[in-house]
């Protein structure tokens, strides 16, 4: 059987592509293959095509069977794409990893590929799809690709390993931010991806979610608490969940209220919380509505109010309410307020 379309020197013994599959392993098909990686069946032929990563066994004329060791590789250099590597990269790491014995390699971050980094074009590319993620960085262009290919637990992955390496802000403002804007900026272009949108935020709500009520000892106390809470009508809540959690990491006692919290329903938690402050979300222009804040109780001790989220840029805010531009600015203002 002549072998097709396969880079020549890698054949080191550790390196098992280049044998055919045995004769009584049929091999998985490309749907089959591209289903389980969740990229398009074209994009496996370009990937044999363009990077000689394929069905080994392939004979002209024959339909392409993927091996087992075959489908190993594909998940390599999937990886390899998750974290950041360009898709080259990616493919001659997995043609040359060695693989154990039996040709698989365990799931997890163990297991995870570390290549040479390229610095990237600024886009996160998988099969014929994009995002656009100019100026960022490695983690942001591995969370887009492993969006892109729908791949949830590339995605948390990516986010747990950010959490814990980099802290809430720079995972907020760094990873999740630019590919939330990029996956918005998609749908604004071409009308889809609400799929892809709806599995970043669930993984971002799972990460941060954790953190409400996750908060030290001493946070959880006597301490009077920061009320975060997202506007009636609004369901945008990433942001403030990762205001939730930093509040946490800092030991500064919250309570997360959060999407769409009715004016009466926040009125009667400010009442029973004696909050030391309450922030606001809104991120649609719609639901950032001055009256619900003309409507806040006066409670005693009194608290502070801000607001949070694109949706009150051209809204009336009552003065003395603050707006917050960031999350950063948040965190120093409401330590401000809850140290003084
Ligand atoms: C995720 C998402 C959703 C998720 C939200 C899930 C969740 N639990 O939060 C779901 C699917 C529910 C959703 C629904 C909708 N969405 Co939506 N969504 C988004 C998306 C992709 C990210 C939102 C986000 O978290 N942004 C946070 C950061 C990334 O962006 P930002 O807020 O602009 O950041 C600025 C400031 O807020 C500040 N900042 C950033 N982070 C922080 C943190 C803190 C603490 C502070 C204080 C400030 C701050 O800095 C930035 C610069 O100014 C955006 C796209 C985008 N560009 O934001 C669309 C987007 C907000 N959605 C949009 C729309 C239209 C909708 C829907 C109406 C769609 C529909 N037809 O149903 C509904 C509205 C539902 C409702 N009534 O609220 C539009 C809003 C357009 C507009 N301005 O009116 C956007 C902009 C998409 C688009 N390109 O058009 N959405």
């Amino acid at each position: 059987m002549r072998l097709v379309g396969r880079p020549s020197g890698v054949d080191d013994g550790a390196v098992t592509t280049r044998r055919p599959p045995p004769p009584d392993v049929p091999g998985l098909s490309v749907a089959a293959v591209a289903r389980r990686l969740g990229v398009a069946p074209g994009t496996l032929r370009t990937w044999d095509r363009r990077y000689g990563i394929g069905p080994s066994g392939h004979a002209p004329g024959r339909h392409r069977r993927y091996s087992p060791v075959d489908v190993t590789r594909l998940e390599l250099m999937q990886r390899a794409l998750v974290r950041g590597v360009s898709p080259g990269e990616a493919a001659r790491y997995a043609l040359t990893a060695p693989l154990p014995a039996g040709g698989t390699v365990a799931p997890g971050p163990a297991a995870d590929p570390a290549p040479p980094l390229p610095a990237g074009d600024g886009q996160a590319r998988v099969g014929g799809r994009v995002l656009r993620l100019p100026g960022a960085g490695r983690r942001a262009r591995g969370l887009g690709r492993a969006a892109l290919a729908l791949d949830g637990p590339a995605v948390a992955g990516v986010l747990r390993e950010s959490l814990a390496e980099d802290g809430v802000e720079t995972t907020w403002d760094d990873v999740v931010r630019p590919v939330l804007a990029a996956v918005g900026e998609r749908w604004n272009h071409t009308g889809t991806g609400v799929e892809i949108e709806h599995l970043v935020s669930e993984c971002v709500r799972d990460l941060f979610g954790a953190g409400s009520g996750r908060a030290a000892p001493a946070a959880s106390g006597a301490a009077r608490p920061v009320l975060l809470a997202a506007m009636p009508g609004e369901q945008h809540t990433l942001p403030l969940l990762a205001l939730a959690c930093a509040l946490d990491a800092r030991g500064v006692a919250q309570r997360y209220l959060g999407a769409d919290l009715p004016a009466d329903a926040l009125a009667a938690a400010a009442r029973r919380t004696a909050p030391a402050a309450v922030v606001l979300w809104a991120q649609l222009g719609e639901t950032a509505d001055g009256d619900v804040l003309r409507a806040l109780p006066r409670t005693r001790p009194r608290f502070r109010t801000f607001v949070a989220g694109p949706g009150w840029v051209d809204a009336d805010v009552p003065r003395p309410i603050v707006r917050l531009a960031s999350l950063t600015a948040a965190l120093a203002a409401i330590s401000d307020t809850v140290l003084v």
